[in-house]
Formats: structure tokens, sequence, C-alpha cells
């Protein structure tokens, strides 16, 4: 009976295999295990957009999950205009492609600049960021902690910048969202700039934001090896990128693409010899996924955490009857 549960050793790992090599360990074999489990768990990314009215935030959402990322599995009604975005929501899409699931949540937020008074527009995008990082703390410091922790925080934040030149009001923004999320900041309508203007600002921006310390994704000191600083140097030279949006397909030279018709000619939204869509694309979901997430849990997350004990004790000495919030930094 007890026999009958003991499983077949696998040829593989039987010892009367002829020509075994016994020097070897097998520790490549994790490599397999590791595929196996992320295989069966699936992949989370949440990814939200932030800047001004107008700047084409909710078209580039859309374009990211018409675009090759997500065209297959995409059901909608393309023809449907873009309203104005009035509240923060969150549109998911399941991707799967050779086996692989991933769960693409992407969140919308409302532009802002519309108000007379723009003073604290932050404030509420900061306080969806903690209450996210709050909601994964009340999970893991349950006691019937769930096996596996849905994940809703932001793991990076697109930041729109206006092609017409940035307010003070977007480097304040973006200096604080700094400090508490992933930030990839972008040129919005890059299709108004000529080429020259576009490389102009793409450097002005650069060194305003190095002059006001704000540390965008991929951040220097988070960078593992040489090879990493390598790679991420590159990106760092091409930031911020200058992206086009758009929902609509277009049939070109026989092949259908997303664009925007101009007079002149269709702007192809995914080719990279006319806007860096692609390009932003690429770093979220083909080769920086991983390493985002990580940034988010383990310096992000882990400073709200921090930041949240901190409160806690505060509160237990009665130095302090302020309520944990955390919302503001
Ligand atoms: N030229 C140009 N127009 C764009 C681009 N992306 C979007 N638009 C247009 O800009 C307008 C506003 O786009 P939305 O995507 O609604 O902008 P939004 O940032 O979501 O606006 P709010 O929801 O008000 O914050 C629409 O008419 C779009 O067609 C772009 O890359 N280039
Ligand atoms: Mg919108």
């Amino acid at each position: 009976m007890a026999e009958s549960m003991i499983p077949e050793i696998p040829p593989a790992l039987s010892m009367e295999k002829p020509g075994i090599d016994f020097s070897y360990v097998g520790i490549d074999a994790i490599l397999e295990q590791m595929r196996r489990k992320a295989m069966k768990q699936g992949f989370e990314l949440n990814i939200m957009v932030v800047g001004q009215s107008g700047l084409g935030k909710s078209t580039l959402m859309n374009t990211l999950f018409k675009s090759k990322v997500s065209r297959k599995s995409f059901v909608g009604t393309p023809e449907e205009k873009i309203p104005q975005t009035i509240e923060i929501k969150s549109i998911s899409h399941d991707i799967e492609e050779k086996g692989v699931r991933m769960k693409l949540t992407v969140i919308d937020t409302p532009g802002f600049g519309d108000q007379i008074n723009n003073e604290n527009c932050w404030q509420p995008i900061m306080r969806f960021i903690n209450d996210q990082y709050e909601q994964y703390l009340q999970e893991e410091i349950n006691i019937d902690r769930k096996k596996r922790i849905p994940d809703s925080r932001v793991h990076c934040c697109i930041y729109f910048i206006p092609p017409t030149g940035h307010w003070p009001l977007d480097v304040e923004f973006m200096r604080r969202l700094s400090k508490v999320v992933n930030i990839v900041p972008v040129i919005a309508k890059a299709d108004t700039l000529t080429l020259e203007e576009r490389d102009f600002f793409k450097k002005k921006i650069r060194e305003e934001l190095r002059a006001n310390g704000i540390d965008v994704y991929p951040q220097k000191e988070f960078d593992e090896d040489p090879e990493d600083r390598m790679i991420n140097e590159k990106i760092r030279e091409m930031i911020p990128f200058a992206v086009v949006g758009s929902d609509q397909e277009y049939q070109v030279n026989g092949r259908r693409l997303l664009g925007r018709k101009t007079k002149w000619g269709t702007i192809e939204v995914e080719n990279i010899a006319h806007c860096e869509f692609a390009y932003l694309r690429d770093l979220l979901i083909r080769t920086h996924m991983q390493n985002i997430k990580d940034i988010t849990s383990s310096i992000h997350y882990e400073m709200y955490r921090v930041r949240r004990l901190n409160e806690n004790n505060t509160q237990a000495n009665g130095l302090s009857d302020h309520h944990p919030a955390s919302h503001e930094i």
C-alpha cells in the first residue's frame, strides 16, 4: 500500500542510468522550478497615468492595451470617443502569451490644471498610492494572512509633461511622487513638436529633473551591477520618452497599425522612427517589469511600512494623538 504512494523516480534522476555524471549536483534545475511556479502564479503589473488635463493620458492607456502587448485580448469599441476622466479608475486586462499569464492594470486619473487653485492637486493621487500600500500592509499583518496577497500597489507612474513646456506645478508634483512611487516621465503629444524641439525639450527636462533632485525610474542608486548600470544609463539618457497615443487603427501599406492620421501622413504610434511609445512599453513590460516591481516592494513600500511603524510607536508611547493617516508627505 505504502509502496504505491512512493512516486516513481524519473529516468533523469535514476542512479542506474549509464554514463551519469556524479559531479553534477543539478542546482540549475531550480530555474525550471521557478519558471513553473511563476507560470502558475502569473504576473501582475499596475501602472498609473498622471498629468494635466487633456494631455492624452486615457488615450495612451488605450494605446497600451491595444498595442502589441495585448491586441489579441482586446475587446472593446474602438470608435468610442474617450471622455474626460473625472475620477480615479482602474482598468485591468488579462493577457496570455506562450502560457504566461499577466494581469495588466492601468489606473487612470483625472487631469489637473482645470481648477483655479491647483495647489494641492496631488493629494488625491498621493492618497490613492498610500491607500494601496496600507491595504497591502493590513493583509500582511493579518493573522489569517492570505497565501497570496492581492497586489494593488502602484508599481509605476507615467507622468505626462505638456509639449508646450512644463509648469512649476509639474516639477513639484514629480518631486513628491518620486518619493513614494517609481515615476517615468513622458512628453505628451510629441507629434506636435519638431524633432529639434523634441531633442531640446528632452534635454531641458533631464537637466531640470537633476537640478530639482527628482529621481525618476530607473534610479541610479538602485543599479545592481555594472551591466545593469550600462543598460539603465542608456534609458536615463533617453528619458523623458516623447510619446504619441492613439486608439485608432489604420491601414498603411497593407498593414493595420495604431496611428494618428494627418494631412501629411500617418504617425505610427508603435514605430520608433515616429515616436518613443514602443520604448516606454518595452521598458514597462518587456525589459524592466520585474525590477519595477522589486523596487516598489523593497524600497517604496518598505519606506511606507517603516513610516507606519514609527507612527504606531509614537502613538503607543503617547507622544502624539495624531491619527496614522500617512497620506501626506
Ligand atoms: N496630437 C495628439 N493628440 C492626442 C494625443 N493623445 C491624445 N490626443 C488627443 O487629446 C485629447 C485629450 O485626450 P485624453 O486622452 O482624453 O486626455 P486626458 O489626459 O485623459 O484628459 P483628462 O481625462 O481630462 O485628464 C483627445 O482629443 C485626443 O484625441 C497625441 O499623442 N497627440
Ligand atoms: Mg482622461
